[in-house]
């Protein structure tokens, strides 16, 4: 494939491999109030610490049907405040544990802010989970509050999760719960508690592909990373009016939807409501958005709703757009340089890593096709199941070499599943395959391990499965991601029914409802397949790689490990 010219040779990073030699993320540390102070915390660095010098900055312009609003940061500085009173009152002490379930709002980042600064670890899940989904996530890391809507409150398991002391609702409350109108009475100074570089910042459930979902765990060292990846992959200067689409309850909504904007003084647009093609161009149009964080299945879709569409909006403000969550395919980088006269850059990370560690840069030829390089600081590689270190175009283990700043600090009670990561210490071990060409550029193969990505959402197999066999028609199930040209991955199930089960058309939208209606929406399967018998390991695990192969009319490989079914 042709590389295509650096979009911005003027950004601030410059010359690529003169960057890589020789930055190290410690140059970065004297941009903030901590290198002096010795004092952290991050929503001091992201919202407070601008007050005296940005402070009528926008900070927040919030878009959905109804409403429309902007907060400069002066107003989130004091409404935060005002919510961190609000949980001190309610005693929540430093280190609690408080979950964010709710749409998208002003509500939502205020409340982000204040639990930062009372020292609390949020744990921000999309709205999408129902009760199972939240049960297994809250019983993991015992919550003593949430912060809910009263569109979706109802479904937070109350009654099971025994240390959850609160409720804070906004808009319609019952019972004890606490509105969230509460903090109007509440005073607008509050001095937030002073923590250290490795205290907690946030968690965020991730699923694996066996067990339950993981709860990674950031430590405060993070802003670190997200700062400087914000300088130099999405370009940030202090005017722009960044959009990251993602939602707070996965990692790119909360490192560069939130902090990394918010560090660098920068502004964010939230729209509110379901993806349309329209709104979104609208968003742009109207907010004049200039820098766009966002996911190839939105892009997809946005090339596939058609140039006529895009031609009524005047989209020239944007001057950066990136993409992350899964494999960006050259055809839509070749729309976008027609669509608005500019590639989109890939950038790769996960959950784990907190910030993006290989990217395509403004001031770098990009390779379409291929995920780009490693960012300054980061050590990069290949490796083989051994440990050993690849030559160019040998496909393995992308790994990284740890120590970059934002990187987990451990899984949420489970220290055995942290150290998996580690096997080839110092390396961590991605889970992905890829491989390293003559230039030093990265191509992403696909995931080592049975981890399913939809439209850009991780989603755990055995989450799946688990549910499926709550139904009472099902014995077993085994689920895999089917390859589709749209969203990557959709989910399929292939299920084993009881004598005497129904099988047919009704059968299967059952199934499908009770996984959407039981967990959450998008780890629902679009397909469903009855069979007699799944395959198995003799320990009688269920072989995914198998029904994937199966599926795709592939070669099965090694069924050593199979059993006599
Ligand atoms: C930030 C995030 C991580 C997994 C990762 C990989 C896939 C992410 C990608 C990509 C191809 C890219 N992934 N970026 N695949 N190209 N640019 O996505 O975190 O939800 O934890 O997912 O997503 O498979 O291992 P997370």
């Amino acid at each position: 494939m042709e590389k295509l010219k650096a979009h911005n040779p003027y950004a601030m990073m410059g010359d690529y491999d003169r960057a890589y030699s020789s930055f190290s993320f410690k140059d970065v540390e004297k941009n903030f109030d901590w290198s002096k102070t010795g004092k952290v915390n991050i929503a001091h660095e992201a919202v407070d610490r601008h007050v005296d010098t940005i402070g009528n900055h926008i900070a927040l312009r919030y878009l959905n049907d109804e409403r429309e609003e902007q907060y400069t940061f002066k107003d989130i500085s004091i409404l935060s405040n005002r919510f961190a009173n609000l949980l001190k009152e309610l005693d929540v002490v430093r280190g609690d544990r408080i979950f964010i379930f709710m749409p998208r709002s002003p509500e939502l980042y205020i409340a982000f802010i204040g639990m930062l600064k009372v020292g609390a670890i949020p744990v921000p899940v999309f709205e999408a989970f129902m009760k199972d989904g939240l049960l297994d996530r809250m019983g993991d890391c015992d919550p003593v509050a949430v912060v809910t809507s009263d569109i979706v409150k109802s479904r937070i398991p109350k009654e099971e999760v025994k240390s959850l002391k609160h409720v804070i609702v906004t808009g319609q409350t019952s019972g004890n719960e606490i509105s969230f109108n509460d903090i109007k009475g509440k005073s607008p100074d509050f001095e937030p508690a002073w923590l250290g570089l490795d205290d907690p910042l946030l968690i965020h459930y991730t699923s694996g592909s066996t067990g339950k979902p993981k709860g990674v765990l950031h430590a405060q060292r993070a802003m670190i990373g997200h700062y400087q990846t914000g300088k130099w992959i999405l370009n940030f200067k202090e005017d722009d009016v960044h959009w990251c689409t993602a939602d707070p309850g996965w990692v790119t909504g909360t490192s560069y939807g939130i902090f990394s904007p918010w560090l660098n003084g920068v502004g964010i647009v939230i729209r509110g409501g379901r993806f349309s093609p329209k709104l979104w161009y609208q968003t742009i149009e109207k907010l004049k958005v200039t820098v766009w964080y966002s996911a190839p299945t939105a892009f997809r879709l946005l090339m596939g709703a058609g140039d006529d569409l895009s031609k009524n909006f005047d989209l020239q403000s944007l001057r950066m757009i990136v993409s992350v969550g899964e494999p960006l395919n050259s055809e839509v980088i070749q729309w976008s340089l027609k669509a608005f006269n500019q590639p989109i850059h890939d950038s790769w990370w996960m959950t784990e890593c907190g910030m993006m560690v290989i990217s395509n840069y403004p001031t770098m030829p990009i390779l379409p096709g291929s995920m780009g390089k490693p960012f300054p600081g980061v050590e990069a590689t290949v490796i083989d199941d051994n440990g050993t270190i690849l030559d160019p175009g040998k496909v393995g283990n992308l790994a990284l070499k740890k120590g970059w700043p934002s990187m987990m600090k451990e899984i949420w009670k489970n220290e055995e599943k942290f150290r998996k990561y580690f096997k080839f210490d110092p390396w961590f071990i991605s889970g992905d395959s890829a491989y390293i060409d003559e230039e030093g550029y990265f191509h992403f193969i696909g995931r080592v391990d049975d981890v399913i990505n939809t439209s850009g959402e991780r989603v755990g197999p055995f989450e799946v499965e688990s549910r499926l066999i709550e139904h009472p028609a099902v014995i077993e199930a085994g689920v895999i991601g089917k390859p589709d040209p749209l969203r990557g991955e959709i989910i399929k199930a292939f299920v084993m029914l009881k004598d005497g089960a129904n099988e047919g058309a009704n059968l299967k939208r059952e199934l499908m409802d009770f996984v959407k209606k039981g967990l959450a929406a998008h780890a629902s399967p679009r397909e469903i397949e009855f069979v007699k018998i799944l395959p198995k390991t003799r320990s009688g695990k269920i072989l995914r790689r198998v029904l994937k192969a199966r599926e795709l009319g592939l070669e099965v490989g090694d069924t050593s490990g199979m059993g006599d079914n």
